[in-house]
């Protein structure tokens, strides 16, 4: 729905630093033709730092955007969270006056970067009610002041937020000086807003604001969704992207207590925003502070914290947001440090106060590495072993190896799906783009997409094709955007072809159930070329079937079995989607179970999810009664909650909800597309 893709307008030639323990190089600006598709915070940065900043380092790396800390006048005081006390909309406070954020956002924009302002609208600071230099008086506010109930919608939006005076944005006249405000700042270059506490602004509240602003800045809004809560970052994506904090916890579970194979299908979690919805983040400048423990921070020990980042930039899920702040050492107030990290202070590796995460060499080249992906924005070549390391392709634009495992190194073999050549390993070394060579560690992709990776622990390595030695040539440069989403149907058989044949071919016998596809003749059929495999459609859906691979009858793979999944991919049975196809199912002999089960996601968190249905149409013609209501509850099924009737089903219609509570509106579902997922029918098959 929104667009996060920016494209340079400039390509300057300038120096800088991008260090993880301070190596230095130097390099091209990015691409001006290359999307920008990641932002970062630079929480507390003064306006003439991040001037500096944008034109050497933001600008260079690919950085679409910079989060600013609020910029107008707020409470005297040293803590941070002064600045979320407003007193006026005049642009004054600690990062600098108003000629010095126009210089700013000026010289970021030459860069190539934008400015996002950080808005605080939702209140004023917590002092009497009067604010003369907006003007608001007491009638501008709304009264409660008792403390919120996150359980109660009506409190949550309608009293002070930490004693913070709550704005009455319903009314006309607060929603024009708001909007006057953010309209000052889209006329003076800003790009987009972060709507600070937007969950206690009801949403057609900050829809009405919205309609009267000019130009179409980039909105994302700060809501927090939280179990059992009433109000969902859902009701917030008809006005801008919003921030998905299911994001950050699940990173900051599965790198702190392991299992980050898990993350694999995290885009399709229950209740996860749709991507092109999320504002993604692996820590921000509340929860480093108060949420430390469940979210992954600069002050966690080792590496967790730069390999989260780098799983973040590589996901194909969200826009993504570095956060990049300073130290505070336990003081969780403690204010920013008295000068910046280019005017007087410096950055953590180089000895001074600022972490400056967003210059560590593998967070900042993995901004390159997913701006060199944006066209594939799509996960392939998936591999795991079943705990903490983890690879995975983004079509043939990028490949990346995370080992979280604190024991065990990475030495193997990968199929990358990636064209033959040589790669920077951009974690390990810097790409100059002008002269196509690398600082580092090089990798060898051969002329089947294999590639050899070690990766110590706790550390990761990534290649992408904008950092090919020598440079990429012709299309490898700008992959078909779709490669790899070719359709299969759901009773094909794939084949990753690591055994280079020049034929490939399957031999297939003994199906189950048996006869359903009549049994081959050696050395069998010829596998048609599909992206980086090949296929044969065995025309019918199957239990079981033995399989050989073979080169037209010269070598053979030994004797495997078929059950389930139907990609073999370099030794692994795979589900076709995990190969990165878009499985159609087109066969009319599914089995029955298949086509007799109907799927929910539970984006809205129901505690008893359960499925009341009408109108069920059978494939035999058989009928099923309709349900009492609330109907019968959903059984969870990996990511999914689902019900499975006695028999096949042509279309039906259907209500979810939670015993009866809340509940969707009425839905209508056929055999093609019956699982429920992020408000869209889709096939069981794409689905789980
Ligand atoms: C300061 C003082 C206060 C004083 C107040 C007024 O610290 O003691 O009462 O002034 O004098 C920042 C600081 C505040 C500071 C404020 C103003 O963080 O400490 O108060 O400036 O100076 C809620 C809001 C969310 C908000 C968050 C902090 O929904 O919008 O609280 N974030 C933004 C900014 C933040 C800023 C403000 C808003 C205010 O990012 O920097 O405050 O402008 C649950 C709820 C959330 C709720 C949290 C915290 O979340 O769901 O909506 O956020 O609780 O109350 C897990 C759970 C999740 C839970 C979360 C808590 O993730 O799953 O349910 O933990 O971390």
């Amino acid at each position: 729905m929104y667009r996060h893709y920016k494209i340079s307008k400039i390509a300057a030639l300038i120096g800088f630093s991008a260090a993880l323990g301070g190596n230095i190089s130097s390099a091209l600006a990015q691409d001006a033709n290359v999307p920008r598709t990641a932002f970062v915070h630079l929480f507390e940065w003064p306006w003439a730092d991040i001037a500096t900043e944008c034109e050497t380092v933001l600008g260079p790396k690919g950085y679409s955007a910079v989060q600013v800390s609020p910029p107008n006048l707020s409470i005297d005081g040293s803590a941070w969270w002064t600045r979320y006390q407003p007193v006026s909309y005049e642009i004054s406070g600690r990062s600098g006056d108003r000629n010095a954020f126009i210089n700013m956002v000026q010289r970021c924009k030459t860069s190539g970067v934008d400015i996002y302002v950080d808005a605080v609208i939702n209140h004023m600071a917590a002092w009497n009610r009067d604010f003369p230099r907006v003007p608001y008086s007491s009638n501008d506010f709304n009264n409660c002041t008792t403390p919120i109930n996150y359980q109660n919608r009506w409190q949550v939006q309608n009293c002070d937020l930490t004693g913070l005076n709550d704005l009455k944005t319903g009314s006309d006249y607060v929603r024009q000086k708001i909007a006057d405000y953010l309209n000052d700042m889209t006329q003076i270059g800003v790009a987009g807003f972060r709507i600070d506490a937007a969950k206690h602004i009801p949403n057609e509240d900050i829809a009405a604001i919205k309609s009267k602003l000019t130009g179409s800045p980039y909105i994302f809004q700060e809501v927090i969704g939280a179990y059992g809560e009433p109000i969902t970052p859902f009701e917030y994506t008809g006005n801008g992207d919003v921030t998905e904090f299911g994001y950050e916890r699940a990173i900051g579970d599965k790198f702190q207590n392991g299992g980050i194979n898990e993350l694999k299908d995290l885009k399709t979690w229950p209740g996860m925003l749709p991507s092109d919805s999320a504002v993604v983040f692996v820590a921000n400048h509340d929860d480093e502070r108060h949420n430390e423990g469940a979210t992954l921070t600069h002050l966690d020990v080792g590496d967790l914290y730069y390999i989260g980042n780098i799983f973040m930039l590589a996901y194909p899920y969200g826009y993504p947001k570095v956060m990049s702040g300073y130290y505070f050492g336990g003081n969780f107030d403690q204010g920013p440090p008295s000068s910046g990290a280019n005017f007087g202070n410096a950055c953590g590796f180089d000895g001074g106060d600022w972490v400056c995460e967003h210059r560590w060499r593998g967070i900042a080249n993995m901004v390159s590495f997913r701006n060199h992906t944006a066209n594939e924005f799509m996960l392939n070549n998936w591999w795991d072993d079943g705990y903490n390391q983890i690879a995975f392709g983004r079509g043939s634009s990028g490949f990346v190896v995370i080992n979280r495992d604190d024991n065990k190194a990475i030495n193997r073999s990968f199929q990358t799906g990636m064209p033959a050549g040589e790669y920077c390993d951009i974690i390990n070394g810097n790409y100059d783009e002008a002269t196509h060579t690398c600082s580092g560690p090089t990798i060898s992709v051969n002329a089947e997409g294999m590639a050899y990776f070690t990766v110590n622990t706790v550390s990761a390595s990534a290649i992408h094709i904008g950092a090919k030695i020598g440079g990429c040539s012709g299309s490898e440069c700008n992959p078909d955007p779709n490669p790899i989403t070719l359709e299969i149907a759901s009773t094909a058989v794939c084949l990753s072809n690591d055994q280079s044949f020049t034929n490939p071919t399957v031999y297939f016998w003994g199906s189950q159930p048996s006869e359903r596809v009549v049994n081959a003749t050696w050395p069998g059929e010829s596998m048609v070329k599909k992206g980086n495999y090949h296929c044969y459609d065995l025309g019918a859906e199957v239990d079981a079937i033995n399989i050989i691979f073979n080169d037209n009858g010269v070598n053979q793979t030994e004797d495997l079995r078929m059950q389930g999944n139907h990609c073999y991919d370099n030794g692994t049975w795979k589900s076709l989607a995990d190969c990165g196809f878009n499985v159609t199912i087109s066969n009319p002999s599914l089995p029955v179970s298949d086509l007799a089960k109907v799927c929910y996601d539970n984006n809205q968190y129901f505690d008893s999810p359960t499925i009341y249905y009408w109108n069920v149409v059978t494939a035999s013609g058989n009928s099923i009664s309709d349900a009492i209501w609330p109907g019968v509850s959903l059984t969870q099924v990996g990511n999914q909650y689902c019900h499975e009737f006695s028999e096949s089903i042509e279309s039906i219609n259907l209500i979810f909800s939670n015993n009866g509570s809340n509940q969707t509106s009425d839905l209508n579902a056929t055999k093609q597309a019956t699982c429920y997922q992020n408000n869209t029918w889709t096939a069981l098959e794409n689905c789980i």
